[in-house]
């Protein structure tokens, strides 16, 4: 029997240099699976215009995923916005990966879950590097940083004053309010189709965790965290982030709360 049952995975970004492909593939060694699901962003078309960042790493986690599916496990590919060029061509099979537009999966334990990658439930179009900003670490800095501001503006006789660190708070906000309303409007659909909860990526955010009682989980990435959900063969779900220094695989887990 496979290690686990299910691989959720979304925002790879196949393409671009941020890509962490050689720890996806590290990840991926360790985890046979009957079904792999790929929701969304796997490859990056709209960086390939700007600029060709395409690894042997790349290629392999293509490779190693045709192979996957070519011995049996069943694959199936959601395309998402910077992969939406896939989207034509829903409904049919690529070397034995399938791609739909969504797909609800049943868990072992029998929640019924959709996936989709999420785009069309966010408000706002443009990339989110904003949650780069979501730190106490930077927080602390633009509080120290302001205290000089202030001086500097005293002393070059501006009046009133205006708070940088004020000035981000506000734009974090924003941001957490953005988080909020996806993370509301998936589960919204998932409830409107008499369904037990949604597993989405798109956001960069990875989470496993209850919205009015039903299950909203978040693939997370590989450009920046490294994490993906697996089901175990109970149907369980768990969040892993993957990390790996100096070529020794260290697994940090957090487990779905009841
Ligand atoms: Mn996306």
């Amino acid at each position: 029997m496979p290690r686990v049952r299910s691989l959720f995975l979304s925002d790879i970004h196949l393409g671009t240099k941020a890509c962490q492909a050689e720890h996806l593939l590290a990840f991926l060694r360790e985890h046979p699976a009957e079904n792999v699901f790929l929701i969304g962003d796997i490859i990056d078309f709209w960086a390939m215009k700007r600029s060709l960042a395409w690894s042997p790493a790349h290629n392999t986690v293509v490779q190693k995923m045709l192979r996957r599916a070519r011995h049996g496990e069943r694959i199936i590919f959601i395309p998402g916005n910077h992969d939406e060029a896939l989207r034509a061509h829903c409904g049919t099979v690529f070397g034995d990966i399938r791609v739909e537009h969504e797909w609800v999966h049943e868990t072992a334990d029998g929640k019924r879950l959709l996936l989709v990658h999420g785009d069309e439930f966010d408000q706002v179009t443009r990339h989110h590097k904003w949650v780069a900003v979501l730190g106490d670490m930077a927080y602390t800095l633009l509080v120290k940083i302001n205290v000089w501001l202030s001086f500097a503006r005293r002393c070059l006789g501006l009046s009133g004053y205006w708070s940088l660190a004020g000035y981000a708070k506000r734009k974090v906000k924003t941001a957490l309010q953005f988080i909020f309303d996806f993370e509301e409007n998936v589960t919204r659909a998932a409830r409107a189709r008499g369904l037990d909860g949604v597993v989405c990526g798109h956001i960069h955010w990875a989470t496993i965790r209850q919205i009015d009682k039903l299950l909203y989980v978040n693939c997370g990435d590989w450009v920046d965290s490294c994490t993906g959900i697996v089901e175990h063969h109970d149907g369980r779900l768990e969040l892993i982030h993957w990390a790996s220094q100096a070529g020794r695989h260290s697994l940090t887990t957090e487990l779905i709360p009841e």
